[in-house]
């Protein structure tokens, strides 16, 4: 295949509607709650008795108000960790809040959490760890078929599912043996009885995992990427100058999707990223640690949600099911200040257009007029991604005193979904964002101006 072929291709490989449904929900929120919260422990081994579940002041509406209010569309409860225990009363184990003093047996976090989502309008998702550390069945046939069970119980009881969450970890069950997953078998179920929820794991099929859990973006964080990274998404290339065997890239590489990586792949797939990280160094509750600055997370926030994926902040409830108030205040910091920044979008009512002269297929320019001299600190800039992620570079220029576009305040590379530029304070009343190279034509919305507060 000729490279103007294969550059051609890679512009064309697009998300499906799940997918860009999933972009928009760019902040949504994780809770890890269970046995361990209790124990004190990241991991549990699955010997952990139900009687110590027992979370009695547990408000799941309290939790959605919380994560409303810090700007999230949605959250994701772990309804199972390694150690198997159950968040629901699952016909298909003892292992389960059933079994504990919660409601006297007769409690379901997942649908306290599920029903206080949907009388919210906020996105419900759950979290499944295919790796059992208590399931006598974990490392045979039958773990296959009854973590199916699982899934479906939970895919078909709890109304709309946005988000299913796969968990790499594969460790050893009681047995000492290892699983393999059936990971097609699982996501035919969730195809089937949730169709609009994008699945997340290490390798597709709709979301990957960023490669790390510190919060950090790469620079260039491309959706489209190698089909050997996420060999459960849909291929939607074929072919490629060499012919590599499996798997040459792995999701914590420095770069994924940049020309020189997946010039060399079998065929590209659309999956963006999910920047997962806890809003405390761990997972679970541990009353000694603290939150992380709002420094930290509104970093956190800008580079993810404005770098082309999405941010997947967990925050653990306490042994009484509450939000810990060092929590409850970082989070609201945190809303006040994405709310605040983006309260008025400077540019609403200036004239945006492409520069006709400057285009090429791989090169464009745009400018957008404003009626007056403005201060902004802050661009933000959007592909229309259903036609594919394409921008490599671009550059933003103001005019120097002699009307020359020869001020550059901003460079970077790859756009995609969202991507927010940050700069020291400029004044202008006209922009020009210069595409330096694409994969193909560019489709730019409308770009939004901001002047943000310290
Ligand atoms: C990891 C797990 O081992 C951690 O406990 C946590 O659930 C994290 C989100 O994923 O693989």
């Amino acid at each position: 295949m000729d490279f103007k072929t294969f550059l051609e291709n890679s512009a064309n490989v697009v998300p499906s509607e799940r997918q860009i449904n999933w972009y928009n929900t760019e902040f949504y929120g994780f809770i890890h709650f269970g046995v361990n919260t209790f124990t004190d422990k990241e991991w549990g081994d699955g010997t952990e008795s139900p009687s110590i579940f027992n979370p009695e002041k547990f408000d799941a509406e309290k939790i959605v108000e919380i994560f409303k209010k810090t700007g999230m569309k949605g959250l994701v409860i772990t309804a199972k960790h390694h150690d198997g225990f159950c968040l629901w009363p699952s016909k298909y184990t003892e292992h389960s809040i059933k079994n504990s003093p919660y409601k006297n047996g007769k409690g379901d976090i997942v649908k306290e959490l599920a029903d206080a989502c949907h009388k919210n309008n906020f996105k419900f998702g759950f979290y499944l760890s295919p790796w059992d550390r208590n399931s006598s069945l974990y490392g045979t046939d039958e773990y296959n078929t009854y973590y199916k069970n699982q899934l479906v119980e939970l895919l078909t009881n709890y109304g709309k599912v946005f988000h299913v969450w796969f968990d790499g970890a594969c460790g050893e069950g009681p047995n000492g043996k290892r699983q393999e997953y059936d990971f097609p078998g699982y996501i035919e179920l969730i195809r089937k009885y949730q169709p609009d929820a994008t699945i997340f794991n290490d390798h597709g099929p709709d979301v990957r995992w960023c490669g790390n859990e510190s919060g950090s973006c790469r620079h260039s964080e491309w959706a489209v990427v190698p089909h050997e990274l996420v060999y459960l998404a849909e291929k939607q290339t074929d072919g490629s100058p060499i012919d590599s065997s499996l798997p040459y890239i792995y999701n914590t590489d420095k770069e994924l999707g940049s020309l020189h990586n997946i010039i060399h792949s079998k065929g590209l797939s659309f999956c963006g990223s999910e920047v997962d990280m806890s809003i405390r160094p761990g997972w679970f509750y541990h009353k000694e640690e603290e939150p992380r600055s709002l420094e930290r997370l509104w970093k956190t926030y800008i580079n993810t949600v404005g770098g082309n994926c999405c941010f997947h902040l967990n925050v653990p409830p306490t042994k009484d099911g509450l939000i810990d108030e060092r929590d409850e205040k970082r989070l609201y910091e945190l809303g006040e200040k994405i709310r605040k920044a983006f309260a008025e979008n400077l540019a609403e009512e200036s004239i945006f257009h492409e520069v006709d002269e400057d285009k090429t297929l791989y090169h464009t320019s745009f400018d957008m007029n404003f009626s007056k001299k403005i201060k902004f600190n802050c661009v933000v800039l959007e592909e229309d991604i259903s036609k594919g992620q394409r921008v490599e570079n671009f550059a933003i220029y103001t005019k120097n005193d002699f009307g020359k576009w020869s001020l550059q305040f901003f460079e970077g590379t790859c756009i995609g979904n969202k991507k927010i530029c940050i700069f020291d304070e400029e004044e202008a009343d006209e922009i020009r964002i210069v595409i330096i190279s694409s994969r193909g034509e560019v489709y730019l919305k409308k770009p939004k101006v901001y002047k943000i507060d310290d």
